[in-house]
């Protein structure tokens, strides 16, 4: 397997200005023929290479004639003597219903659908396929009429007919350049919800949202997000629309969330489909984010799109970065915050200091679909995020304009991006773009020093980054921190908000009239994707906890008191829970917090990043720990939550109060369960019973599915029956039991592996099996290795079919060398047998080979 770098890039020798598909669609049997018009780019005599995977060329001509090839591996090599240009035109047959690895053309439940980027175009058609050959497309597709009534592609239809024998075919037109990796087409017998946008210049935009029959009454919620986002992205970016035609399609078989191919974006069926009975307020929210997103992507993206792979996170940095700022404006701003940054925590941090680390433009790769992590896409956010911070709002949209118009219609890189901020800013970020390099989560350590008789504090701050693979030695790194000083005893603000840029390996910030002992509130809003520690005395962190009037600060204080418990715990130490217990009932009892806060700052850590913060982990010990803190807290605020878990809202209501609510409800019956099994257990029935909504009924299942008593396999029963079915529900069904912390989980899961529901060729079912007891930390290092043994069969068995969504898998064991042993053996030897494994994928065998380098 060869590895690629970023060094060796070069552009293109041959410009590919348009394309021309005519493609004769059967699941069993589909011909594409293509027309490539080609352009030789620059001095040189190469011969046009065009990359293919598992693909044949039935037929190659060279300007109508036959031409002279010959194939390099799966690389169509024609050559094409002295000529500047050339029409080269190919014949291939593809099979879709045999294509389990969804990349290419494929079939799912009937519909025929594309997925390209990054190298799936080659799957369908011999290309150049790298993002930086932009073509213009015209799509002609036929299929039979009865099974296939509907035929999408890219921009607008410009011709349609019936054919022979009970086919039709359509054709289409796309005027804007585009590389491959965006190219899209979808056959099936579809029903649409239709709507229309009138742009800022006053143009109107058909939309239409794309499922089968039965699924039309759960759309109402994506297409009111689409619209909201259209709405968005003028007013905040001045970004707008650019065709006469919107569609979305949904499929259920998906190797991630959606994909923002031109006009024509293609969805995850589980981030389009939801109603009050099937959805929970999660599920809603982020089909609201990824609609967003993937509709943001049409200017950051699909206009300015990226010049080759490693330049990834100019798309995704920036778009996840604008879909969480319209989720933050239409929604509760702190409460999104909070959860953006538990995400990182939970997924980027760890991915940062393990085996797979690497910088935010990566700089070498084996297979490119690996590298579509949370690095690229949520620190490559809160790299943009720290721009924002840097330069302010006003700056930062001078700076994205002149991004968007001074690369319109081109294939740019991350520094382009930069240049334009810096140039419209007028901020230097020389030093600021070592992000983009340098693998690794910051540390800083900062300590307050007080001279109560000159009214000065010292802010004393330094930072280290650590060694990643292939990293030994970093740089200081940029890092913005929103700071105030607040009063101890007053809980005035002594010190108003300010950023202060950490850039060197340590330095001293001195604040002037600070006239009573000092409170440190740093890093504000997560204004640096770093981990912070902080010297504190006691009782600041329940004083911060109070009376910080930064929302975020203010849940980090709580959720350091409970860290601080947690940690204790996990290693064995006695622990005083007082002081976790009363900053939670006191958040839980204020009348200055909202709801919606209340439910996110109350949420105690998982076992995953409790281990985190630990130097070796015994999950056992984590666990215990946790469940000692849970059982004190939810034994001594037992009144507290009984209270806040009857409050109901109406399922239909998706208001942050709203939501708020039931999400409190969902924490507090959780933590009633941990002291009090019986009760929890009944109060779980009862909410199961009586809920309106799938977020209350859902987290009473999650509640009951913990425990012992007859009510868990009754309301499981009951849950299974009644969404039999009903695809994304019964996801749930099989994730709540591989999520369960019981004993006999892994029996569960062994047991649901067999259950007929159960598929690996379907994506979303093998995550809510495999990724969710994977999630389990008790769970997965449970059984003397037996988790480990498990996944890794998983991972081996869908390598065969699917070998994207197989390497995804494989991170929870590539983490083993923070384990104490015997755990970290066994998960090593587990790795070791994958590797071992005939005929793996280069996929799979990139992911294991550097999780045991
Ligand atoms: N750009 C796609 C992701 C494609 C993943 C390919 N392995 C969806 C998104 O980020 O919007
Ligand atoms: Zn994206």
């Amino acid at each position: 397997h060869v590895t690629i770098w970023r060094k060796d890039y070069r552009p293109p020798d041959w410009l590919v200005p348009e394309v021309s598909l005519d493609i004769a669609l059967d699941p069993a049997s589909t011909r594409v023929r293509s027309s490539l018009k080609v352009e030789r780019n620059g001095a040189h005599d190469r011969p046009l290479r065009l990359a293919g995977d598992e693909i044949r060329p039935l037929t190659v001509t060279v300007d109508g004639a036959e031409a002279r090839w010959t194939l390099d591996g799966d690389t169509l090599v024609i050559d094409l003597g002295g000529a500047e240009h050339a029409v080269v035109e190919t014949e291939v047959e593809i099979v879709p219903q045999d294509n389990s690895k969804l990349m290419g053309l494929y079939a799912s439940g009937g519909i025929l659908c594309t997925q390209c980027e990054s190298e799936g175009f080659r799957r369908i058609t011999f290309h150049p396929d790298r993002p930086d050959v932009l073509s213009v497309y015209r799509v002609r597709m036929s299929a039979n009429k009865a099974r296939f009534p509907i035929l999408l592609a890219n921009g607008n239809e410009i011709a349609k007919g019936e054919g022979d024998d009970g086919t039709h075919w359509a054709e289409w037109h796309d005027p804007f350049p585009k590389p491959s990796y965006l190219f899209a087409l979808v056959a099936g017998d579809l029903a649409a919800n239709r709507d229309s946008f009138t742009t800022m210049s006053g143009r109107k935009v058909d939309l239409a949202i794309w499922v089968r029959e039965r699924d039309l009454p759960r759309t109402g919620h994506a297409m009111e997000s689409l619209k909201a986002a259209m709405k968005w992205d003028e007013k905040v970016y001045g970004r707008e629309y650019d065709l006469d035609l919107f569609n979305i399609v949904a499929v259920d078989d998906f190797n991630f969330g959606a994909m923002e191919n031109k006009g024509l974006n293609i969805f995850n069926s589980r981030y389009v489909l939801a109603d009050q009975d099937s959805a929970t307020d999660a599920d809603f929210d982020a089909i609201a984010g990824v609609v967003a997103h993937e509709y943001f992507h049409n200017w950051s993206g699909d206009r300015v799109t990226c010049r080759d792979w490693f330049q990834l996170s100019l798309k995704e940095g920036f778009t996840v970065f604008r879909d969480q700022s319209f989720s933050a404006d239409m929604g509760s701003a702190a409460v999104k915050r909070i959860e953006d940054v538990r995400l990182l925590r939970a997924v980027q941090f760890p991915e940062d200091s393990g085996p797979l680390a690497h910088p935010v433009r990566p700089e070498s790769f084996i297979e490119i679909a690996n590298f579509y992590t949370a690095t690229i896409y949520n620190k490559g956010a809160e790299v943009i995020r720290m721009m924002h911070t840097l330069m302010g709002a006003e700056a930062f949209r001078r700076g994205t304009d002149l991004y968007f118009e001074r690369f319109d219609g081109q294939a740019v890189t991350c520094d382009d991006f930069v240049d334009a901020m810096e140039e419209a800013s007028g901020v230097d970020l020389s030093q600021f773009r070592l992000w983009y390099s340098q693998a690794g989560t910051p540390h800083v350590t900062a300590r307050l020093e007080h001279d109560t008789g000159a009214a000065r504090a010292t802010l004393h701050l330094a930072q280290a980054v650590p060694a990643t693979p292939g990293q030994a030695d970093k740089q200081p790194m940029v890092l913005p921190l929103r700071t105030a000083l607040i009063g101890t005893d007053s809980g005035r603000e002594l010190a108003a908000e300010r950023v202060i840029t950490l850039n060197e390996p340590s330095m001293s910030v001195v604040f002037e009239n600070v006239d009573e002992a000092p409170l440190l509130s740093i890093n504000r809003g997560f204004s640096t994707p770093a981990v912070i520690d902080v010297a504190r005395k006691s009782g600041e962190l329940e004083r911060l906890a109070q009376t910080d009037a930064d929302p975020f600060a203010r849940f980090e204080a709580l959720q350091d008191l409970m860290y601080r418990a947690l940690l204790a715990g996990a290693r064995g130490e006695t622990v005083d829970y007082d002081p976790v217990v009363a900053a939670m009932g006191a958040t839980l009892r204020s009348n200055a917090l909202d709801t919606a806060f209340k439910g996110e700052a109350l949420i105690i850590p998982g076992e995953s990043v409790i281990g985190d913060r630990l130097p070796l982990v015994d999950p056992q010990a984590v666990h215990e720990s946790r469940d000692a803190l849970r059982g004190a807290v939810g034994a001594s605020l037992a009144d507290d939550l009984t209270a806040v878990q009857a409050i109901t809202a109406s399922g239909g209501d998706l208001s942050p109060e709203a939501k708020g609510t039931r999400r409190l409800r969902a924490v507090a019956l959780g933590l009633i369960a941990a002291a009090d099994p019986s009760r929890g257990a009944a109060l779980a029935k009862a909410q199961y019973d009586s809920a309106d909504n799938m977020t209350d009924r859902q987290a009473a299942l999650a509640t009951l599915a913990n425990l012992k008593g007859p009510e868990r396999a009754e309301a499981l029963d009951d849950f299974y029956r009644r969404h039999r079915g009903d695809t994304l529900v019964i996801d749930k069904w099989f994730s709540l039991q591989a999520m369960a912390g019981r004993p006999d989980t892994l029996d569960q899961v062994e047991t649901l592996r067999r259950h007929p529901d159960f598929t690996m060729k379907n994506p979303n079912r093998l995550r809510a099996l495999a990724g969710a007891f994977a999630a389990n930390p008790w769970v997965f290092h449970s059984g003397e290795g037996r988790g480990y043994r498990m996944l890794a069969d998983f991972v081996i068995a869908a390598d065969a079919i699917n070998p994207q969504v197989a390497a995804r898998l494989v991170p929870p064991l590539g983490r083993w060398r923070r384990f104490v042993e015997p755990y970290a053996g066994r998960m090593r030897a587990e790795l070791e047998r994958i590797a071992g494994t005939p005929g793996l994928s280069k996929d799979v065998f990139e992911q294991v080979s550097k999780s045991l380098a």
